[in-house]
């Protein structure tokens, strides 16, 4: 990141024609910025509507001022937005201006956020919650991007960051003592208390990945031999046509997607070209990919054609494929599904997406859909980890924790208190409050200009 001491400055509406476009100002100068288009700056904490002047004195948008003095400002410095009309023009010739003024210069992506960090406004898991709020498409995103900047992990974590040290520092004022055995009330006090922890951060673990499911979305594959109804379903799914079916077979040759919004979980459903030997070199690689997607993604839906005699057979060699979750449909049961002795209705779902049962059977589906990728029992509320940079720390922080506890306290405590200090540690990078450059430039190139 370029100096911290320039007046930066940024678009930060999307881009195109708007009602309104907001224009933010952010560092020492940027009050001043009034001056330069004609205009005075409002009193800190309010609005002033302004006349803007160009270069040559002639209007170019009357627009609202908002002037912000730090560090009570959202940065934490001395803010100045221009509320303008939203058009290219007029936001074009503003920030010219803008660009021409001394000290100031356009703000690289997140770079608004990063101030906000540096003037303590704002930690480091406040800012990832920040970006999933901001990149958020689900109502169940959004709520936990909320929970996120509210501090959902960083209570909980910093609490056993705390216990850590405490405990380290318990062990090490028995190193006087070492060589000598412990009193068993002393070693099972500090046993008992790890055990707590290491519950407390497992139960966390153990959260079924639904917090990363819900930030990140979940790939779905529709996998089956060729004219097993897989597109059919993935149109049903999407509400829309966004797949060809035919009864040529081969018809869907490369991965097709649609994202569809299942209880707030983003769900990308891949329709893949059906499992078989082929000569045509297209086709074979739109199988290369199926078998890919079967492979990659967290849950399959299996489909086999049940009107086909033998279809049971059919289901082993792909689930085989699948390396997450599966679900196995059988489909076109609304034509009649043969080898009834096989049929297996309680342990697949039946589907017929023509006939008369064709709604049910659609509601049947999406149910099913919804408990693959929903886990059973969940709660909204306990997933704190949305991210796999979380699932890391706190797993190796309880690792460290397990292996401190190996340790004969008594004998070696000073290697005890070490593997708790890793521990802390972990977890302190994970909160951010050791360790935090690395990270930070990563996270805010993830943001978009104007954040
Ligand atoms: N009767 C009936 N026909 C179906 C059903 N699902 C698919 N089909 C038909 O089976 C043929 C192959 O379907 P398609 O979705 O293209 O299969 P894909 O090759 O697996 O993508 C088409 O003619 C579909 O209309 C179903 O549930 N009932
Ligand atoms: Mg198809």
């Amino acid at each position: 990141m370029p100096a911290r001491s320039d007046t930066i400055f940024a678009l930060a509406t999307p881009p195109g024609r708007s009602a309104i476009a907001v224009i933010r100002i952010s560092g020492p100068t940027s009050h001043a910025a009034a001056q330069t288009f004609g205009a005075e700056v409002p009193s800190a904490g309010r609005f002033r509507v302004a006349l803007l002047l160009d270069p040559g004195g002639q209007p170019l948008d009357e627009v609202l001022l908002l002037a912000m003095s730090g560090p009570l400002s959202s940065t934490g410095e001395d803010v100045l937005e221009i509320h303008c009309h939203g058009s290219t023009a007029v936001v074009a010739a503003i920030l010219d201006m803008l660009a021409k003024c001394d000290g100031f210069r356009p703000a690289e992506a997140g770079e608004f956020t990063h101030r906000m960090f540096d003037h303590d406004k704002i930690d480091l898991l406040g800012v990832e919650g920040l970006a999933d709020l901001i990149d958020a498409d689900t109502d169940l995103q959004r709520r936990q991007a909320w929970q996120q900047m509210s501090g959902a992990l960083r209570g909980p974590a910093t609490n056993w960051r705390a216990s850590l040290i405490e405990l380290a520092a318990h062990l090490e004022t028995l190193i006087d003592f070492a060589d000598e055995d412990l009193p068993d009330n002393i070693a099972a006090g500090l046993q008992a208390r790890a055990a707590t922890l290491r519950g407390a951060m497992r139960a966390a673990l153990d959260d079924g990945r639904f917090g990363e499911r819900v930030r990140g979305g979940v790939t779905v594959a529709l996998i089956g031999a060729v004219n097993a109804g897989k597109s059919t379903l993935m149109n049903h799914l999407a509400g829309r046509d966004v797949a060809i079916v035919s009864d040529t077979a081969g018809t869907t040759r490369d991965v097709v997607s649609v994202t569809i919004d299942l209880d707030g979980i983003a769900v990308t459903l891949l329709d893949t070209a059906g499992i078989r030997d082929t000569d045509d070199s297209i086709e074979a690689e739109g199988v290369r990919r199926a078998r890919m997607a079967a492979q990659q993604c967290d849950a399959a839906l299996i489909l086999v054609d049940g009107t086909r005699p033998g279809w049971h057979a059919g289901i082993s060699p792909l689930t085989s494929l699948v390396d997450g979750d599966a679900l196995v449909i059988v489909t076109k049961a609304d034509l009649g599904i043969t080898d009834a002795a096989n049929a297996g209705k309680d342990t697949y779902l039946h589907l017929g997406l023509a006939g008369p049962n064709a709604e049910a059977s659609g509601a049947a589906v999406l149910d099913a859909l919804r408990q693959l990728v929903i886990p059973a029992n969940w709660a909204e509320q306990a997933s704190i980890i949305t991210r796999l940079r979380h699932r890391h720390a706190i797993e190796a922080a309880h690792a460290a924790l397990e292996v401190a506890f190996g340790h004969d306290l008594g004998k070696a405590p000073e290697l005890a208190a070490e593997d708790l200090r890793h521990a802390a540690d972990s977890l302190g990078r994970m909160i951010g409050v050791i360790d935090v450059e690395d990270l930070l430039d990563s996270i805010f190139s993830s943001f978009c200009i104007g954040k």
